[in-house]
């Protein structure tokens, strides 16, 4: 590539970051990012007026259907195939997530399709010895050796150390819950108690089960106040999308966070608070708008209840009161507080990692907040508001394919990470931050075998600790699409085919005004030797001598009868025109509300019945900066990168190859410290090193790292040895000391803890 070229593309690459970032952009970036006419545009010469162009036939572009398999959202995707190949992703126009876009990472799919790296075929581990560094010796083996190997592991510890002795790390999915319940393991562990758990409690608390909080009508809202809410700053397709149009509606932002995040600077205002103390803030808002009568009288009256109480609990709790503790000085606390009760509709949104999640100790007395202030101004579940995402009446996997009484025996309550000691989660999610010391200590008892899907080993806190956890295990399989860490600790590899080589139903959740299906058909075949997740299941369920469980189950008829219960059909929406099955109605906000009363309780009954405050009083975070360890540690991630899965991706690795440490200003000033220092974080459990990246907008008391790299498997071409893993600082949390902090959301505390800094 010429010298010009290359210049110009860096250019463009840059531009291209900024138009994302400014706009979570789509189109024109998607193409850039695949490759095509904007990389012309930007990098050929004109040849002028006198040349004759010859150009080759047009070639067959087929259309498939999918949704990206990415992040939560699954935003509606189009491929476009071409010699069966996909050669281009466009976003869904019919669906109300993607809206016709996708965002940088959604673009991407195409990269991750054709890695290389991706695994390839099954294979079992030849080394006994296991760790970072130690070459597993992987050979190529059959699927029928595979699934052989894990069912007879799986056989043998169970038979030997009973049902509880074998652990399935991995989200919930309709084949895995069913092998799990025959096998009789109270152990499925997902993330998600440091991800979200600590918002679903209050929610279901006050607002009722089974509806998530994720959709926000974020273009009618005319005030949107975040705490540390930044979809935006995360390329989040429709969040990003939504709040630029209330932007640009003229909706008023004020955006609240240690750090000025792009979703800030784009706002009209930034809050540096201090980390962990957003709960001061927010109770103050409360104190101001119940005293003064600023609430919607209408709403408050008519679909909550507890105010009288929700008043005389937040006395306290002045603007002067939390002043001192965020360092926000009190008149902007109060003048917050009434803009968000004058200005309708207001909304605070709320996705997963922020203020309200479980990255401190009160996060979810946030998130209880959250739900309150949203009540307080009638922005619950009504326009310009958080919506309760509406989604269609289908039957489940039971109710299709019934089980037999005898299939399921009774599983023991007592779980490895003590996650049954939460009376309001959902039993058998799981938490990360606990389940080291149980597997490590036999607390409360051996568990020898394993089975992992979808996680990665960098998405454990304190990674050298489940480190030392896996390794007590006699056997462990990974089901995967890349040589990650965790592969590098298996005995034995399930290769799944990527999202783009796979079908199925995606129900509409974080953009679901009205219900909405949308279709995934498989856009080219399998490349590799990989199966699907519920073939690779029922296999090792034959395997153990379970595969009655799975007799007559068949993916297709799964959602062939699903689509026939909503008047449709598996070949309707193949043969339509959008991919999507819509049930398209105006918006209606419930009249009534999943709990006791019917009402959203601001005093929540269901807490205090559970042993809970039923209101969210005041509690500091766990840990405070000491001369050990000065700076709060916040944690983020950028956009075009998905956690620990897009390190591999070039397109991405072009964009943003490592991550830094990021402090502010004025404090590398006072230190010494310039930029591309090369620096040592450490904190209680753990220290990693970083260049420095001296940034503008944070406060001086926080450093931040992005997550997603540190990867050591040398498997991984792009990604091995780029950066660092966040999660070697962040400590485990015993379950002891998780039940004390009386969280009904469980916690992982993911940013309450203190780091020291210092030059390599
Ligand atoms: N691009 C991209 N997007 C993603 C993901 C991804 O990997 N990449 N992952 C998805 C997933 S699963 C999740 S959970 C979300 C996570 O995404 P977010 O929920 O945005 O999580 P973070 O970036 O970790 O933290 C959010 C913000 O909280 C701020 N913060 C930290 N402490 C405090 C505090 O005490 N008070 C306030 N007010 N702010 C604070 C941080 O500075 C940060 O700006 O992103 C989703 N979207
Ligand atoms: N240190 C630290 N740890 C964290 C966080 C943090 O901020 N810092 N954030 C936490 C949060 S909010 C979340 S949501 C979790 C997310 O944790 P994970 O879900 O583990 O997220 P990823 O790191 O993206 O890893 C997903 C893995 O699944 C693989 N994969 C992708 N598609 C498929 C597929 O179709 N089948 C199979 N079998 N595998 C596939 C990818 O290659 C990748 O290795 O991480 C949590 N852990
Ligand atoms: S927001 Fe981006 S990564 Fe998430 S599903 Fe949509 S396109 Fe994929
Ligand atoms: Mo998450």
């Amino acid at each position: 590539m010429s010298e010009e070229k290359k210049k110009k593309l860096s250019f463009s690459r840059r531009a291209f970051l900024k138009a994302t970032a400014a706009s979570a952009l789509a189109g024109a970036a998607g193409s850039f990012l695949l490759g095509c006419d904007q990389e012309d545009e930007n990098g050929v010469a004109d040849p002028g007026d006198d040349v004759e162009y010859t150009f080759p036939p047009e070639p067959e572009v087929a259309t498939k259907f999918n949704w990206c398999g990415t992040c939560g959202a699954n935003c509606g995707m189009v491929a476009h195939v071409v010699d069966g190949k996909v050669v281009r992703l466009k976003g869904s126009p019919a669906d109300q997530v993607a809206q016709g876009k996708l965002c940088v990472k959604g673009y991407g799919n195409v990269k991750q399709l054709y890695d290389p790296d991706r695994l390839k075929f099954p294979m079992k581990r030849t080394n006994p010895e296991k760790g970072p560094g130690v070459d597993p010796g992987f050979v190529q083996i059959t699927w029928d050796e595979a699934l052989e190997l894990a069912g007879d592991a799986y056989n043998k510890a169970i038979e030997e150390h009973g049902p509880q002795s074998m652990v399935i790390f991995s989200r919930g999915q309709d084949w895995l819950n069913r092998w799990q319940r025959a096998i009789g393991t109270p152990n499925r562990l997902g993330h998600h108690s440091i991800c979200f758990t600590t918002y679903d409690a209050p929610w279901n608390a006050c607002v009722g089960r089974g509806q998530r909080p994720w959709t926000l009508d974020l273009a009618n809202a005319k005030y949107i106040l975040s705490f540390g809410w930044d979809m935006p700053s995360k390329a989040k397709n429709n969040q990003a999308r939504e709040y630029f149009k209330a932007l640009e509606n003229g909706a008023k932002a004020v955006v609240i966070d240690p750090r000025l995040t792009i979703t800030g600077s784009l706002a009209d205002e930034w809050i540096p608070i201090k980390p962990g103390t957003d709960l001061a803030f927010c109770l103050a808002m409360i104190n101001i708008i119940v005293n003064e009568e600023l609430y919607d009288k209408d709403f408050v009256e008519n679909y909550t209840e507890g105010l009288d109480k929700l008043k005389e609990g937040v006395q306290d709790y002045t603007p002067e009161w939390a002043a001192e503790i965020t360092e926000i000085d009190a008149d902007t606390i109060e003048r917050i507080a009434k803009e968000f009760a004058n200005t309708r509709p207001a909304l605070i949104p709320n996705h997963k990692r922020d203020a309200g999640g479980p990255n401190h100790a009160n996060g979810w007395r946030v998130a209880f907040c959250m739900v309150i202030l949203n009540s307080l101004v009638g922005s619950l579940d009504r326009e310009g508001g958080q919506i309760m995402q509406k989604t269609p009446s289908m039957p489940g996997f039971d109710a299709i394919f019934p089980p037999e009484d005898d299939w399921f025996p009774e599983m023991p309550k007592e779980r490895i990470d003590g996650y049954e000691k939460h009376p309001l989660l959902r039993h058998g999610t799981g938490d990360f931050a606990t389940f080291a010391d149980g597997i490590i200590n036999e607390d409360p008892y051996p568990v020898k075998a394993a089975f992992f899907r979808k996680y990665n080993l960098l998405a454990f806190p304190n990674t050298a600790k489940a480190v030392e956890a896996f390794k007590k295990f006699d056997f462990m399989a990974v089901a995967e699409i890349y040589p990650s860490e965790l592969v590098q600790l298996a005995d034995v590899v399930f290769p799944e085919p990527h999202f783009l080589e796979t079908s199925g139903l995606g129900v509409r959740s974080y953009q679901a005004m009205y219900p909405q299906i949308h279709l995934r058909q498989a856009a080219v075949d399998t490349i590799y030797d990989t199966r699907g997740f519920g073939g690779i299941v029922t296999g090792i369920a034959q395997a153990m001598g379970l595969g009655h469980i799975f007799e007559d189950v068949s993916g297709g008829k799964f959602n062939d009868e699903r689509l026939k219960a909503l008047g449709s059909s598996w070949d309707e929406l193949v043969a339509s025109e959008d991919g999507v099955w819509s049930d398209e109605k105006p918006f209606k906000g419930a009249e009534e509300f999943n709990t006791d009363s019917g009402k959203i309780e601001l005093y929540a009954n269901k807490l205090e019945a559970n042993g809970y405050d039923p209101l969210p009083y005041w509690q500091p975070r766990r840990e405070l900066p000491s001369d050990e360890y000065p700076f709060y540690f916040l944690i983020s991630r950028p956009p075009m990168h998905k956690m620990t899965e897009s390190q591999n991706n070039e397109l991405f690795m072009q964009l943003y190859s490592e991550n830094t440490v990021m402090i502010s200003e004025a404090k590398a000033q006072e230190m010494g410290i310039s930029d591309g220092d090369e620096l040592i974080v450490e904190s209680r459990v753990g220290k990693i090193q970083l260049k420095a990246e001296l940034v503008k907008g944070m406060r001086p008391d926080c450093v931040c790292v992005e997550h997603g790299f540190g990867h050591w498997s040398p498997d991984l071409s792009l990604a091995q040895g780029k950066g660092a893993n966040d999660g070697d600082l962040i400590p485990d949390v015993p379950i002891d000391e998780m039940l004390a902090l009386k969280c009904p959301g469980a916690n992982g505390l993911m940013n309450d803890f203190c780091v020291k800094v210092s030059k390599a």
